[in-house]
């Protein structure tokens, strides 16, 4: 089986030998897919991970634009269509200056198993471009936003491709990208989500990230008859997942003491409560600050430059950043200090190294495309809500939230769990995402 896996990873390697993130997300997968796949006579010889991790279509677009100095800058705009299997493709859109093909393509792959764990009928797809928002201005942004949808309308629409937010896009970038679409089309429908509430936007679908990864790590500590109230947990960032992940944790009864952003993290000791995260949303989200003003603000707080927050003690860990962000020496300070909750609200934070440290470990560990997929599945929600032209309340789309995650902790319990009860999440979720896509392209044929 280790040979079959290997040859799989080399061929894989060799068409796309400078994609270091995808190969590893591709790796992650084949690792627990190939040997399922061994095992069911239907997928033999169908060679459906290779149609797989070949995306169905990739654009690349220039995107010039004017910034306020009056200079032509030129960035560059991508969108990853990876597979439309079950539904159009659905998956965010990321803007920051480390964007490539590479991690584009990994957040795409990704994206087709978590789509199809969220039960809703979703293809999986990603973009974004190079483009750093970080101290421009909001005429700056829009002006990118709108090159950047000048080029993309042309390849998306409600039944084809409908993207989202992903890092560096919020809730101010989805509608300057919309107010541009429906320009161009001259139709209001819902190509994007994570619209604003007047204008097709979903309730929760802001928090459902967050939330949604804070209820799996529930539904988890649930299997050891344990809950979340009185943990102390570490999160790491400060954008929209991580705000959403501290303000659930802190509602069901834990104390967060991390935040972090690319400059470091903050530990509070006595816990980031209600008004500390209001403080941090005001500051992150209109001023657009850095986390270390927390300690300005709180000074029994403390601020370590350039550090993760997993050196901290902690019963909980929620990674809520960006790819790699724990790697093996940080899983095991994690464990040596008896972390024993991993539910990953960022997308591949754990290296595949660190995933292994855990699982050998046992701990409750829960890959991102089962732990965050509460936010596209919200999405999903915001197209139902759209088609339908109704609105649902708070309470209606919290509950779905809720059931899909643990709709979604019973596939994984379906497909995951070991002879010895253990549950292995990963496992779980790789076969149950593969299976639900691999049927459906059984089922169309060779396309
Ligand atoms: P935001 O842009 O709102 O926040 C990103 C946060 O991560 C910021 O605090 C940012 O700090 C920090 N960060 C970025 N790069 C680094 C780095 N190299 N080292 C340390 N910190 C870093 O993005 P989101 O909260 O939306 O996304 C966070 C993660 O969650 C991503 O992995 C994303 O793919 C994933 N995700 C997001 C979903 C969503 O609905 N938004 C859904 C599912 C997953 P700084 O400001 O300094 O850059
Ligand atoms: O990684 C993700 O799942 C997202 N960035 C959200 C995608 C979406 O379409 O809501």
């Amino acid at each position: 089986m280790k040979s079959k896996i290997k040859k799989f990873i080399d061929l894989v390697k060799e068409r796309n030998q400078f994609e270091p993130e995808f190969l590893q997300a591709v790796e992650e997968v084949a690792e627990t897919v190939i040997p399922y796949i061994a095992s069911q006579k239907i997928y033999n010889g169908k060679n459906i991970l290779l149609r797989m991790v070949e995306p169905e279509r990739v654009i690349m677009f220039r995107v010039p634009w004017i910034d306020d100095k009056g200079e032509i800058v030129v960035n560059r705009g991508y969108r990853i269509e990876m597979n439309s299997a079950i539904g159009p493709y659905k998956g965010g859109l990321r803007f920051h200056p480390t964007v490539n093909l590479s991690i584009l393509k990994f957040l795409a792959f990704e994206q087709v198993f978590k789509n199809a764990l969220t039960t809703l009928p979703m293809g999986g797809g990603k973009g974004g471009s190079d483009f750093d928002p970080k101290g421009k201005s909001d005429g700056e942004i829009m002006r990118f936003c709108q090159s950047f949808m000048s080029e993309l309308f042309r390849h998306i629409g409600p039944n084809t491709d409908v993207p989202a937010g992903d890092v560096g896009v919020g809730g101010r970038e989805i509608g300057y990208l919309f107010g541009m679409y429906k320009k161009l089309r001259n139709e209001f429908t819902g190509v994007l989500t994570g619209k604003g509430m007047s204008w097709g936007g979903s309730l929760i679908r802001p928090e459902a990230t967050g939330y949604g990864t804070v209820y799996f790590a529930q539904n988890m500590l649930e299997t050891r008859g344990d809950s979340i109230e009185g943990k102390t947990v570490t999160v790491s960032g400060s954008g929209n997942v991580a705000q959403y992940a501290c303000e659930k944790a802190t509602q069901l009864g834990a104390k967060v003491v991390t935040l972090s952003d690319s400059s470091g993290f903050i530990y509070d000791e006595e816990g980031i409560n209600a008004d500390k995260l209001a403080y941090v949303m005001e500051l992150k989200n209109e001023k657009r600050g850095r986390i270390n003003e927390y300690v300005k603000k709180y000074p029994k707080a403390k601020f370590f430059k350039d550090e993760k927050p997993w050196g901290i003690k902690c019963d909980v860990a929620l990674p809520c950043a960006i790819q790699n962000e724990i790697n093996s020496d940080d899983a095991k300070t994690l464990l040596d200090n008896g972390c024993y909750v991993v539910s990953e609200g960022a997308n591949m934070p754990s290296t595949i190294d660190a995933a292994h440290t855990f699982l050998a470990a046992k701990i409750l560990y829960a890959p991102g495309k089962a732990a965050n997929a509460g936010g596209v599945a919200t999405s999903g929600l915001e197209m139902s809500q759209n088609s339908l032209r109704i609105t649902w309340t708070r309470e209606e789309v919290d509950e779905k939230l809720k059931n899909i995650m643990s709709d979604i902790h019973a596939s994984c319990i379906k497909y995951g769990k070991r002879d010895d009860g253990y549950i292995d999440y990963v496992t779980g979720a790789n076969i149950s995402g593969f299976v639900k896509v691999a049927d459906a392209m059984l089922a169309q044929g060779v396309v």
